[in-house]
């Protein structure tokens, strides 16, 4: 029989969130099991089904706003069940967070041998996901990202109790700080003179984020050489023409192109971890941050659609937004929604670094001094420009040969300057 199942009395409470659909159409359901979960201003509650049978519609969606008597879904209630129902109907229980925290925990504690099939164990711990926790703790795990599937519970049973999520908590964060004694406070000056300078907003900022990454962040850094000798010639040949349009042509312009190309060839590296650290998000565009080095510190602006743009554009962009940091500053959303990072050093100098993963990217190209160099070649040594390129990676979301495979990509592309310019 085909019947509507609707919110019962929830204490008088409306337009309540419904925050979890725990049921599908096609379900199995037994009596008392937990349709949906429901977060109104103070608690959280579970509408337990009145009947047994099988789910046919859902009516509501997470996100939706229920009163009392409105429709969760049909259901076909199964023959036993719709007798049952003839009877005078049980006024359904409103469970609050407390409530229902309250009871599984003095269960547990009164029953400790009580069977795990019992019904109002079931109903208050059990979800689809076939983890025993209650509303608070899932509502919590919900808040802090965290996937309760980690998490070994030490109730009654293996239940997942709120110390269990709380002690989880305050291990990744130790883990995540290292757990490492504080620095002690040195007195320098009984060494010798000294002056005591405050970081800069930027520093400190920088320190934070580049600080988080490196602890949080498994890096790899793969190091590779760029053949960017034709690449030079064109530059120079295209220099004093760029030159007159106000434009000043370097060869990390020709960097982001051929970055923004790997991107494309390689779509794990233009992707992001989610909170929980469980899924992927792949970006369809390419952004790429560029670090820029100023007076005041290391920004990094984003430069947008790098694949859609011209070399010149490019350049003028880059010319003009690096400037803009140095003189004015930068606004939030000029250094938001990167893909990658860029950090080049090769106007100033050294061989190799290993660059710091910058924010949600997931890896980091960074580019030392161009060097001429004998390449052994059709049984003779030429001399070759050779670009060093450092590449840091995630090691959460890629592997070493893949790392080499872009690596490898990228050093091809920029060292045949017409697939670049094509
Ligand atoms: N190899 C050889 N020469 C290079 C080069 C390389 N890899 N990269 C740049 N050059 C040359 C340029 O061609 C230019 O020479 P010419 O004037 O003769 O053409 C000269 O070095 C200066 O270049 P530039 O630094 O003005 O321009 P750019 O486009 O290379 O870089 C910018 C722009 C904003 C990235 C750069 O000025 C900068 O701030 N770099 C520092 C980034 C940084 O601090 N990274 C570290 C982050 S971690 O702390």
């Amino acid at each position: 029989m085909s019947t509507e199942i609707k919110i019962p009395d929830i204490g008088g409470a409306t337009d309540v969130d419904v925050i979890e659909i725990l049921v599908n159409p096609g379900d199995a359901i037994a009596k008392d099991d937990s349709l949906i979960t429901l977060e109104g201003d103070k608690a959280t509650m579970e509408v337990p089904s009145p009947f047994e049978g099988t789910v046919e519609n859902l009516t509501v969606k997470v996100g939706d706003k229920v009163s009392e008597g409105s429709v969760i879904l049909t259901m076909n209630v199964s023959n036993g069940a719709a007798a049952e129902s003839a009877k005078p109907e049980k006024k359904a229980e409103k469970k609050t967070e407390e409530k229902v925290e309250q009871k599984a925990e003095q269960k547990a504690e009164q029953q400790p041998q009580a069977k795990a099939e019992s019904a109002p164990e079931q109903e208050i711990t059990e979800q689809k996901d076939g983890l025993y926790a209650g509303p608070a703790v899932r509502r919590i795990a919900r808040e802090f990202g965290i996937d309760l599937s980690q998490i070994a519970g030490s109730g009654h049973k293996g239940r997942i109790v709120k110390e269990d999520v709380q002690q989880y908590v305050k291990q990744r964060m130790q883990s995540g700080g290292l757990n490492v004694a504080a620095a002690p406070a040195v007195d320098f000056s009984k060494f010798g003179d000294t002056e005591t300078q405050p970081l800069n907003k930027i520093k400190r900022l920088t320190g934070q984020f580049t600080h988080r990454s490196w602890v949080s962040i498994p890096h790899v850094t793969q190091f590779d050489e760029a053949d960017i000798t034709e690449l030079e010639n064109f530059r120079k040949a295209h220099k004093q023409e760029a030159e007159k349009q106000g434009v000043k042509l370097t060869p990390l312009v020709f960097i982001m192109k051929a970055v923004a190309k790997a991107l494309k060839e390689f779509p794990t590296f233009n992707s992001s971890l989610d909170a929980s650290g469980n899924h992927l998000i792949l970006k369809k565009y390419f952004h790429i941050g560029v670090a820029v080095d100023t007076p005041n510190g290391l920004v990094v602006p984003v430069i947008r659609d790098v694949d859609q743009k011209g070399m010149m554009v490019l350049a003028k962009e880059l010319a003009a937004i690096s400037q803009k940091a140095r003189e004015k500053g930068l606004s939030p959303a000029e250094m938001a929604g990167n893909c990658f990072t860029i950090s080049s050093l090769g106007g100033i100098g050294g061989t190799a670094f290993t660059p710091i993963i910058n924010g949600t990217d997931v890896a980091i190209l960074g580019v030392s001094r161009a060097k001429m160099q004998p390449v052994y070649q059709k049984d003779q040594f030429i001399p070759r420009l050779m670009l060093p390129m450092s590449l840091s990676y995630d090691h959460r979301v890629i592997d070493g040969a893949e790392a080499a495979r872009f690596s490898n990509f990228l050093a091809k592309s920029l060292s045949d300057i017409r697939t670049l310019l094509l």
